[in-house]
């Protein structure tokens, strides 16, 4: 009676291990599998949105994603304008529709700004410095000529020195001032 029971014990012992060894290499497996799954979903939804992201349906050269956030026509591509400035490309983009382009979109660093529409003539600030660098008229872009006033501090410094020499000048010719000559006598 004892023999069986030691044999039943035994038995049911390496059952346990056995068991308790499959589950743990289950678990394992398990692990193993979820890592693959997760490094796959990982990696196949950096490219997927990368992908949707690039999506330019209308083939304007602004993708879908900028198109929904400036407010054009992702099916239209009437509403975007390709210009070239420096030999880089940028977009004039119309959100509202009227033909008249609103938005200055920079393709190489997706920035844009606001184009200000002064009586059909529009003003592109390219550099983004808020300063209206360009003229755009019936297709036609042409830069805007500095104002002088932005070198007006340039001639009141140049005055300022001019004024100054020209002071020092007559001080000396007056003999206001004069350079002092000290006087060495020698003795024999
Ligand atoms: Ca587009
Ligand atoms: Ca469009
Ligand atoms: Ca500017």
């Amino acid at each position: 009676m004892k023999f069986i029971f030691l044999c039943f014990k035994k038995h049911w012992f390496d059952g346990m291990q056995k068991r308790q060894k499959d589950t743990k290499s289950n678990r394992l497996n398990y692990i193993f599998l979820l890592t693959i799954i997760c490094i796959i979903l990982i990696s196949s939804y950096s490219v997927f949105s990368k992908e949707i992201s690039n999506i330019d349906t209308d083939f304007d050269g602004l993708n879908d994603v900028y198109e929904k956030l400036l407010g054009s026509n992702i099916n239209d591509s009437s509403d975007v304008k390709t210009i070239s400035i420096l030999n880089s490309t940028y977009l004039l983009v119309d959100t509202d529709n009227d033909n008249i382009s609103d938005i200055f979109y920079d393709t190489s660093l997706n920035r844009y700004n606001t184009i200000k529409n002064l009586d059909g003539v529009l003003y592109i600030d390219s550099n983004f410095d808020n300063e209206w660098d360009y003229n755009y008229y019936k297709n036609n872009l042409s830069p805007i000529e500095k104002s002088s006033f932005e070198y007006l501090w340039i001639l009141v410094i140049a005055g300022i020195i001019i004024f100054v020499i020209v002071i020092i000048l007559i001080l000396f010719k007056t003999g206001i001032l004069y350079f002092y000559e000290e006087e060495y006598i020698i003795e024999e």
